[in-house]
């Protein structure tokens, strides 16, 4: 898929096309990362992209000519009907499955705010959907659009290796994962659990499950609320909470 962002700093959002998985979806033709410069779009001799708030008040805000110069620019080179995205503090919180459906499709158009944000006009004429990272104060999109080139990078068929695009298929969205132990068997006097050492293969895959399972109940409880667990997850569940209350007498048993 094609990636154009439109951003004042278009080196900090190149930089992901540098490195691990972005990088090599980027050198296998999975994936292109194209930025354009509202900077480069304007006709005055300080090049000026930004200017004071109507209504008064601190900050700046991005002017609107710019950026609709910039992303015409975008609309010239990238996929017809490309998404084009806003990444702004009152967007739509980003889940997984709206980069999974923006993965599958040719083009994305991404907006970078600085200063308090963009012009309001823009926003009404030119962008499709608002989204954010979430309830936390950045001083621009920029991060932010490199976090949607991150995620739909490795969404790219072909962009990651087998064992981890088998992995992707299975239940990894829904629920937090389970720990990983790695050599040595014991680390600061702390054993790997004995039946990772097993070979019980279908055991230690019960074990997972029941530990992605727990895990998520304890501290993701909202997300195991969206799913219809099997006979066999409520079962791996129950014991959890069962053996963890052994564990700790005393513990509430909701
Ligand atoms: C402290 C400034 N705020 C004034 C009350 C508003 C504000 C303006 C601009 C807050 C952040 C920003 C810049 N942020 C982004 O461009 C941004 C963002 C974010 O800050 N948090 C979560 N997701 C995103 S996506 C883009």
């Amino acid at each position: 898929m094609e990636i154009h962002a439109i951003t004042l700093i278009p080196e900090l959002v190149t930089a992901v096309t540098g490195y691990g998985v972005t990088g090599r979806a980027v050198q296998r033709g999975l994936l292109s990362v194209v930025t354009w410069n509202p900077r480069d779009y304007t006709d005055d001799v300080h090049r000026t992209v930004d200017d004071r708030a109507y209504g008064g008040g601190p900050g700046m805000v991005m002017k609107a000519e710019p950026l609709s110069a910039a992303l015409a620019g975008a609309r010239t080179a990238a996929p017809m009907d490309s998404t084009v995205v806003y990444l702004s503090p009152q967007g739509r919180p980003i889940e997984q499955q709206m980069l999974v459906t923006q993965g599958r499709k040719p083009g994305l158009i991404l907006v970078c705010g600085r200063y308090e944000g963009v012009d309001e006009r823009f926003v009404e004429t030119d962008v499709d959907e608002e989204w954010s990272l979430g309830d936390y104060v950045l001083s621009g999109g920029e991060l932010a659009a490199m976090v949607v080139i991150d995620a739909l990078a490795r969404l790219q068929p072909g962009a990651l290796g087998d064992a981890q695009s088998a992995e992707q298929d299975s239940f990894s969205d829904a629920l937090l994962d389970h720990p990983h132990y790695t050599r040595p068997e014991n680390f600061c006097s702390r054993c790997v659990p004995a039946v990772l050492l097993s070979g019980d293969h279908a055991a230690i895959a019960r074990w997972r499950r029941q530990q992605a399972l727990g895990r998520t109940w304890q501290r993701r409880p909202e997300l195991l609320a969206r799913l219809r667990l099997s006979g066999e997850d409520e079962r791996l569940l129950e014991e959890y909470k069962r053996q963890l209350g052994n564990r700790n007498p005393g513990a509430g048993d909701d």
